[in-house]
């Protein structure tokens, strides 16, 4: 069931001992949005407990209150679940471990049905932080530095620091109360942006790797078993090879274990979310992916086949 954002301030009130949690594989958003609301509910009172069933990447550590986030484990006692930046399917363990309780869910995902559930959902938000925002203002809350980063953090990198086609007005507003709150954007941006060694010099080896075909409006990079098995991290590496003149569907495949084979794909006006169904995954028109169930050189041949066929 949908509901106004006045509904949901009024139902947070309601509550007393709540488990707030977000997306696995999470994102600056989910995390930033997530601690932003725990300290909303702090500061009137609330019990609070953040959970994210997966491990929270290193260089997200720098929001405030992080190190507080708990994994699932045994089973507790709440009056309620707040789910934000997903649906309640991509929370993990979570629910098993609060049980049977009314859910409260947050979104900017205009996928979101709401079913089951009271969820406030604004696909024009740049990101899930922005309605956190907007939660504090209307429960009057006195915002805070620690608060400010958070949120700061959540709407930076769902607009891809306020370059994505997202960013409105109305996000660089906010941006701007959190730098008069405290927050300094060239410190978030040092740290986020923090890669260990290893990963820059595996965006070298995986730069070697690049294919430019179908005229030069495709570019691949392929990186196979012995490349990713020292990569902590393949995130960013697409944006490096997107850029190139000409190029309109920039694709990363990469390999994940023996036959499977992950691919990300971005574009300037093919619809890559079409490509990524043809193969049971999703995303946006400009921005998708999708896993193949086969061997490497397959899986490369199948995918640089596809995006032939779609640029066709
Ligand atoms: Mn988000």
């Amino acid at each position: 069931m949908k509901i106004t954002l006045e509904e949901m301030c009024d139902e947070l009130q309601k509550v007393n001992r709540v488990v707030v949690a977000g997306h696995v594989i999470p994102d600056g958003d989910a995390i930033g949005s997530a601690l932003a609301l725990a300290m909303i509910l702090k500061s009137i009172g609330k019990d609070v407990r953040v959970m994210f069933d997966d491990n929270i990447p290193r260089n997200f550590m720098m929001m405030p209150t992080c190190e507080k986030i708990e994994r699932p484990s045994e089973k507790i006692d709440v009056d309620a679940l707040v789910i934000v930046d997903t649906a309640p399917d991509r929370i993990g363990k979570v629910l098993e471990c609060v049980g049977d309780v009314p859910i409260l869910n947050i979104d900017h995902h205009v996928s979101n049905s709401g079913e089951n559930r009271k969820l406030f959902c604004d696909p024009h938000a740049a990101a899930t932080a922005e309605i956190i925002f907007e939660i504090a203002i209307e429960l009057g809350i006195k915002l805070t530095k620690d608060f400010a980063v958070c949120v700061y953090v959540g709407i930076a990198t769902d607009t891809g620091f306020f370059q994505f086609s997202n960013t409105t007005a109305e996000t660089l507003l906010i941006a701007s109360d959190m730098l008069a709150l405290g927050v300094k954007p060239n410190l978030v941006v040092e740290v986020l942006e923090q890669r260990p060694i290893e990963v820059v010099k595996g965006l070298g080896q995986s730069l070697n790797t690049l294919e430019v075909w179908h005229d030069g409006k495709a570019a691949g990079m392929f990186l196979d078993e012995d490349l990713v098995a020292n990569l902590e991290t393949t995130e960013g590496f697409i944006d490096e090879i997107r850029v190139i003149e000409g190029v309109d569907v920039s694709l990363l495949l990469k390999f994940m274990a023996k036959n499977v084979c992950r691919v990300s794909m971005r574009s300037k006006t093919v619809d890559v979310s079409k490509i990524a169904m043809q193969f049971g995954g999703g995303g946006h028109l400009r921005a998708a992916g999708c896993t193949l169930k086969m061997p490497f050189e397959d899986a490369k041949r199948t995918i640089m086949q596809a995006i032939d066929d779609a640029l066709n």
